[in-house]
Parts: structure tokens; sequence; C-alpha cells
């Protein structure tokens, strides 16, 4: 990523890791250090983008291929990059296709740094939100952006469908979702959040706000209901919070990222939340919404301190468990380029949304990560269980390292590391990574959005083919084009 003078300052005492969340993107880069992505030359139109900031993989002109949809980070000398698609002809080839996004831009250098698939509008047509953030700027702006599909691969600027889309909170990442079970898929908001005080119900504060769809893909954020479970008392706010929700019974925590998904299979999808408090329970937000009425129960783990990670059933008992992990972000030499690592940790589901630490679902060699940058899951051998893909783009200072990406598959026994068989062992600056099956013979492919920016920052990152084909889930094969 490129440098975000502020995030040093702001997000050093609130944050250890932008591998937090799932789609979380802290960026800490040293204020007088050189741009990062800048390339020396201009680059032509053909060459693959040195740096991408976002992807994502689906059929954007109803073809029956998926595409890829991308943001470059690094486009030669344009001051505003439009997202660009890798249009699937169908025999493994890609062609770019420019121009297709009518975009409004915030202001400057922008970039998405969070996208994702929503189906706002009800059409047959997959829509696109992103989080877009101006990382030159000191006003930390941020802005929600809503692309609704035309159905012929072109997407048309629907933002403004969106209430409250501005922050002055630097970037953020969504998760999507029907929250309050009216059929319309809604979104809640992540890792935005300089202006929560985690102990103050009182301030303002982004994170955890969850925008209602009114059916026609206008979003708005929605009142939620609280009901703490030690005590019972109830209470409403503007985003999610959790404590003992009443001044003199104690603190009021404010969210700072999260993780959602049905926790108890009961078919409404849940929250839980990283904490950042030593002397905080974990709290699970067990959804009890109706259609136009937020509202859920809080009930708590054991303190653990997680910062990201993902939802899946390592256990196979049908209910998701937590796999999760800290991170390394130091601005110093000894350790830029070490090979230090924290370790992976598992959370078990009790079917309730109560966690407990169980790592022996992991080998005891299990290799950590340095800076998970997303966690994905998907089933990459069509054994019916979900797998994990770590995306990890290694400390995030310069000299920018890289790490090794890490796919674990989901055995009987628990987790098993693949990576150095199936994918590779070069320390990559992964920034997140998409996957979908792009050549439709049932196995899902990976498009890593890998640096290419060699020399230009990236002085110890190895560059590395960004798609990845997937033989049958033991193994993947770098794609012949390059992207
Ligand atoms: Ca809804
Ligand atoms: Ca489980
Ligand atoms: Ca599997
Ligand atoms: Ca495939």
């Amino acid at each position: 990523m490129k440098n975000i003078k502020y995030s040093g300052i702001i997000f050093g005492l609130l944050l250890t890791a932008c591998g937090g969340g799932g789609n979380s993107d802290n960026n800490s880069h040293n204020d007088n250090q050189p741009n990062i992505n800048q390339p020396e030359q201009p680059t032509p139109e053909t060459s693959p983008p040195g740096g991408i900031a976002s992807s994502l993989i689906f059929d954007t002109n109803a073809d029956g291929f998926k595409d890829i949809v991308f943001n470059p980070m690094s486009n030669s000398n344009e001051s505003f990059n439009s997202m660009e698609i890798y249009l699937n002809d169908g025999t493994g080839q890609f062609e770019l296709k420019q121009n297709t996004f009518e975009m409004t831009q915030l202001k400057g250098q922008n970039y998405q740094v969070f996208m994702a698939t929503i189906n706002a509008n009800q059409d047959d047509f997959i829509d696109i939100i992103t989080v877009e953030t101006d990382p030159e700027e000191i006003d930390f702006s941020m802005r929600i952006h809503l692309y609704l599909a035309n159905g012929d691969g072109s997407f048309r600027d629907a933002t403004a469908n969106i209430s409250n889309e501005m922050y002055q909170n630097g970037w953020a990442n969504l998760s999507i979702a029907d929250f309050d079970n009216d059929g319309f898929d809604d979104f809640i908001m992540g890792g935005g959040s300089i202006t929560c005080t985690f102990e103050n119900a009182e301030t303002p504060c982004a994170a955890g706000t969850i925008y209602l769809n009114n059916g026609q893909g206008h979003f708005t954020p929605a009142n939620i209901t609280i009901v703490e479970s030690s005590n019972g008392y109830t209470h409403q706010f503007s985003s999610l919070r959790y404590g003992a929700l009443s001044a003199e019974d104690g603190y009021v925590y404010q969210i700072y990222d999260l993780l959602a998904g049905d926790l108890n299979n009961n078919g409404k999808v849940d929250l839980i939340s990283h904490i950042y408090s030593t002397n905080s329970q974990v709290p699970s937000f067990i959804n009890q919404s109706t259609p136009g009425n937020l509202k859920f129960e809080v009930h708590y783990s054991a303190h653990f301190r997680t910062q990201g990670g993902a939802l899946l059933d390592v256990n196979r008992d049908g209910f998701k468990d937590w796999v999760t992990s800290a991170s390394i972000s130091a601005n110093n030499p000894d350790i830029a380029s070490s090979t230090e690592t924290v370790p992976l940790h598992v959370l078990i589901n009790n079917g309730q949304g109560i966690f407990t630490l169980d790592d022996s679902y992991l080998s005891p060699n299990q290799r950590g990560v340095q800076h998970a940058r997303a966690w994905i899951v998907s089933d990459f051998d069509n054994d019916g269980f979900e797998d994990l893909l770590i995306p990890d783009h290694g400390n995030d200072w310069r000299p920018f390292p890289g790490f090794a990406n890490l796919l674990l598959m989901n055995r009987a026994n628990g987790m098993e590391d693949i990576t150095y068989n199936a994918l590779s062992d070069k320390k990559t600056y992964t920034h997140n990574a998409a996957v979908g099956d792009i050549n439709n013979d049932g196995y899902v492919d990976i498009f890593f959005n890998n640096s290419l920016a060699v020399g230009a920052g990236h002085v110890e990152a190895i560059p590395e083919t960004r798609l990845w084909i997937n033989q049958g889930g033991l193994e993947f094969s770098e794609s012949e084009q390059a992207l």
C-alpha cells in the first residue's frame, strides 16, 4: 500500500495489525519514505499494473465466464485509479476492459481498498460495493461506493443511494449480509474507527454501523438494539456496542473490527468482534432481528486477543469455528526482514457462539503468519469442507519484505498446510486475493493481488504470477497470461 501519513500516528495505538480484519487495511508506513508504488517510468497500458489494491472474481457480463474486477494502485501518471476488468473470453484468456465503471472520485488519488459483491437492487445482475480511500490526504477521507451492474459488463455509480457514505476514517471494510432478515442484502462497516474510543458509549463510532437496504438498493444506517446477556439490560445504539450497557455498571465498549457469520445455524447472520481491551471478554452478537428492526443479544467467550481471522467449521460438527492470529507490523529494520511470525489459533464454537481455544486442530509445527492481509474461506478441493487461504503481505514497513501465503486444507484431524507444494514458498507482497472458478472446471482458482513493483519500493518482496489455476485442489499452476 501507499504511504498513509496518519496511520502510524493514529492507528498505531489502536491496532497492531492491518491483517486483523477479514478485509481490513491498516497501513503502517513511514512518513519520510517515498511512495512505494510509484513506477519510475510510465507503464504501457497492456502491462499488468505494478500493484493491485483489491479484486473480485465473478461474471460481469452474463456470458457464463467469470471475469476479474480489480483496482490498480500504480498506474503510471494517472491521478485517479479507475476500476478495471479482465474480461474472460472463455478460452482461459483475458482481455483488459477499461472505462467500464462510471466513477465519481472522492478526490486526488484514490484506491478501492475494499471490494465486495452485493445484490443491491434485486435485478439479475451482481453489483459491487467498495470502500475508497485517499491515501495521500491527511483528512482521513474515505467513502463507501455502490456500483450497479448494467448486465453487459459495465457499471453505473449509485453511490448517492447510500446515506452517510463519507467518513473521516481513512479506510474501512464491509461485511455483506441480510442482517434484518427481510430478504435484502445489507452491510456493516468494520475497521473504520479513528473516532472510536472503545470505552465511551457517547462517542460516535463508524465501525459497527449497519446499513439497511430498503429493497430497492438504497442503504441507510439503522439503530441497533443490544441486549446484554449478563444482566438483561437493553439499549439502543447507532452502531454495535457491548459491555454492561450502563455507565454505573462499567464500560460500554465500541467495536473496532468484526466478522459476520451464522454462529448458531438458525439462518440469521451473527457477528463477533475482535477486542482491543485487555479486560474485555470476546463478544458474540446473536441475531434476533426482524425486518426493519435490528436486535442482537451479546454473549461472551473468555478473553482472547484476536485481530482478524475467518469463520469456518474446523472440527466438522456443523458450526463455524474461528481461525485467527495476531500480526507483526514493526518499523524496525532488524525485524522488518526477519522470519519472525505470530502463531495461528483455533477457537471452537459450542454451537451458540461461545468460543474455546483449541489449537490441537493445527499441526504442532504449524507455520505462523507475519501479517495476514485477508482470510478467504472456500472449498478448494471440493470435498465438502471449507478450506482457508491467508494472503500474507508480510511486515507492513519498508523494505516490505513480503511473506509466503498460507493455504490450509480442512482435514478430518485439523488444518493441513499445503502451501509450498500447492502454490509456492516465495515471499510475495500479496495485498489480498480473489477466488473463483475462471475456467469452469469446477475448481476454485486464485487471483493474488501480488505486487510486481520491484525496484519501486518493494525492494525485497518477490514478484510472482497473480493468477493460479486449481488443478484439483492439491496443486495450482501459474497462468500463462501475465495479468
Ligand atoms: Ca436486509
Ligand atoms: Ca465447528
Ligand atoms: Ca475442502
Ligand atoms: Ca478452475
